[in-house]
């Protein structure tokens, strides 16, 4: 007989920064293409915000989050968000270099991941405005309000919605 197995929703949040191109039409288009994921369910978005490069060099990002519930695991969740990186045709010439799209899990319910392809919560997600500025904006309980006073200098401009 045939099982299905039914895993519990857990609520997730990600990331979304693009500085190539049409960055703002590509945000959008893929808050809408995370929300068709299999095993996802879009259950929030941010604005989109004009943020200055960190560590990076280009033009301004456009930055963004979006909350979801999964059924997925973690795994799963990435490998669609680097599918959809993919299909945005990234290219890695360096770290931090500009990009047509970055997807990072950000959030994957309470847990605590340690792996060679996975680190959750995100390790960089506590000190950059780009990632607490939205985030706070869907999920306000996530973010402790000391983190976001500390990145009050960094320039993050919310876009008309
Ligand atoms: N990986 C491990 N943990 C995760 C996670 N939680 N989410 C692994 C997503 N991926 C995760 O990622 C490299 C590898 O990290 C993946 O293969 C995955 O297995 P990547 O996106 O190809 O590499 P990257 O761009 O060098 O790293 P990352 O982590 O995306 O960079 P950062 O540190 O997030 O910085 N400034 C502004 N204003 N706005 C931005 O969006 N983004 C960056 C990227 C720098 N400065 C920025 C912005
Ligand atoms: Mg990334």
């Amino acid at each position: 007989m045939n099982v299905a197995v039914r895993r519990e929703p857990v609520v997730a949040y990600v990331a979304l920064g693009a500085n190539l191109g049409d960055a703002a039409a590509m945000v959008r288009r893929s808050m809408d293409a995370i929300g068709q994921l299999a095993q996802v369910e879009l259950t929030g978005r941010s604005s989109l915000y004009r943020t200055a490069p960190v560590d990076s060099s280009g033009p301004d990002y456009i930055n963004a989050v979006v909350g979801l519930r999964s059924t997925g695991t973690a795994y799963d969740l990435l490998e669609g968000l680097q599918r959809l990186e993919r299909d945005a045709l990234r290219e890695r010439p360096y770290r931090n270099a500009p990009r047509t799209l970055d997807l990072d899990l950000l959030l994957f319910g309470d847990a605590t991941i340690h792996s060679a392809t996975l680190e959750v919560p995100h390790p960089r997600m506590g000190t950059r405005a780009f990632v607490l500025v939205p985030l706070a904006q869907v999920a306000p309980q996530r973010v402790d309000p000391a983190a976001l006073r500390a990145v009050a200098d960094q320039p993050c401009e919310r876009l008309p919605d």
